[in-house]
């Protein structure tokens, strides 16, 4: 399997990165200049039409949208999260989904406020994503607490894990107060992070993009 990932450093495409790097599958970086509106050229559009990073070119052609990469990662290696005929597959299915639909989303929102609701009312519009975002990690936080999946501990590398590590990352650094995230106020899940970024895989990609020793839990610090 070739891969070439388009990429920019510390973007949504670190995620797909971390997968990658934990899959020890080897891959080139096409590094996007956005700035130069990159993401509006025909050729970039030819591999993301949205004209969003990440976008991931494999040899039976180009992905995007990062959930459905990290997806057909797991289905193609048999790695990092259930396959299709594992008893915990329904779970996993939904809490990717809703990571990428719920908490996602709400955390561009939170960053990007301006976009859903216009300039004159980007705090109201923070405001409401950063309740959404403080709830849907608190659903998280439960589902660790509670039912301890496999496929999101501290114990086995998974792409949800990645996933919600990259979003935590930001939502405790970038968004400015009151509204950053507080990772205390969800310990079991900055326990799976803490042990998750402590990987060498990690450590590599963090190094690299320069986002810390801590990329997930100490972000900003
Ligand atoms: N739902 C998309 C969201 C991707 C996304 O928002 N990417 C950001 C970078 S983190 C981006 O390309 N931003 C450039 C822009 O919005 O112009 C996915 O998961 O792939």
């Amino acid at each position: 399997m070739t891969f070439t990932l388009h990429h920019a450093p510390d973007f949504a495409s670190t995620i797909v990165r971390l997968a990658l790097e934990e899959l020890e599958l080897p891959h080139t970086l096409a590094i996007v200049d956005f700035d130069s509106g990159a993401l509006d050229s025909a050729e970039y559009r030819r591999v993301n039409p949205v004209g969003l990073i990440p976008a991931l070119e494999t040899d039976d052609g180009p992905m995007f949208e990062t959930g459905a990469i990290l997806l057909w990662l797991v289905d193609k290696t048999g790695r990092l999260g259930p396959g299709p005929n594992d008893h915990d597959r329904p779970a996993f299915l939904s809490w990717l989904f809703f990571t990428s639909n719920a908490l996602h989303q709400a955390a561009l929102a939170m960053f990007y406020p301006h976009r859903p609701a216009g300039e004159a009312n980007t705090d109201a519009a923070r405001a409401t994503a950063h309740d959404q975002v403080v709830s849907r990690l608190g659903l998280i936080e439960s589902l660790i607490a509670n039912q301890q999946p496999r496929w999101l501990s501290a114990d086995h590398p998974g792409v949800l894990g990645l996933y919600i590590g990259v979003l935590v990352r930001w939502l405790t650094s970038l968004p400015p107060e009151p509204y950053r995230i507080n990772l205390a106020e969800f310990p079991n899940l900055r326990a799976v992070l803490v042990a998750l970024e402590r990987r060498p895989s990690v450590q590599r990609v963090a190094a690299d993009e320069g986002l810390g020793d801590q990329p997930f839990t100490k972000a900003g610090a």
